[in-house]
């Protein structure tokens, strides 16, 4: 039978949003991923400080969150990359440098075994292999998830990156 596929979203904030902490946005981000229609399921890791990577700007909360889809569902993984860009706007996200800071950043990281490389999106992530803020809590929730380029789990993955600028924080709601 078919089995709807399960994807992987890594969040991140640095910046409050008015009153609101970076993991406060993570929390409430997890409850509007919750709401989507195609969303059958969310598992999610433990949040993390990280230490930033790019230009001087304070250190982030990091986390990861395995969503699995509805059976019924046929959203393209663009159509998804949509709706997570619309939430990192309800959460007041601005772009102006590449790598710059932000109340909420939302990234598609796999999708399934899918390999897509299209202007818009690039799944698995480009970046995924070399971050430790990634890895380290995608190992939490889906260390035998296996890189649809390279064959390597995710806890070999995580063994092979430098994670000492990530220091776990409290769990957020699962
Ligand atoms: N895009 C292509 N593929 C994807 C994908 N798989 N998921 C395109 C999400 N977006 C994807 O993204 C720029 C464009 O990437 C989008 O228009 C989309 O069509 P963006 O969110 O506007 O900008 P960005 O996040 O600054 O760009 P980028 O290149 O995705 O940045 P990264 O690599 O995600 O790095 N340090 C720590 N400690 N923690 C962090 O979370 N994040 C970044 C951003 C830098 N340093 C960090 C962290
Ligand atoms: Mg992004």
């Amino acid at each position: 039978m078919f089995a709807p596929p399960r994807l992987a979203i890594a969040l991140g904030s640095n910046l409050p949003q008015g009153d609101r902490p970076p993991a406060e946005i993570l929390n409430l981000a997890v409850d509007r991923l919750g709401q989507l229609p195609t969303i059958a399921s969310l598992q999610v890791s433990a949040w993390h400080r990280t230490a930033p990577i790019g230009p001087p700007q304070p250190d982030y909360v990091n986390g990861c969150a395995i969503a699995t889809l509805q059976d019924s569902a046929t959203i393209e993984p663009v159509e998804f990359l949509h709706q997570l860009q619309a939430i990192e706007n309800e959460f007041g996200r601005e772009r102006r440098e590449r790598w710059g800071a932000r109340t909420l950043d939302l990234d598609l990281i796999l999708w399934g075994d899918r390999q897509i490389d299209t202007p818009e999106l690039t799944v698995p992530h480009p970046r995924w292999r070399d971050r430790a803020f990634v890895l380290v809590p995608l190992a939490e929730i889906a260390p035998d998830w296996e890189d649809p380029e390279t064959g390597e789990t995710v806890a070999v993955l995580v063994k092979k990156c430098d994670a000492s600028g990530v220091r776990q924080l409290e769990s957020p709601c699962k």
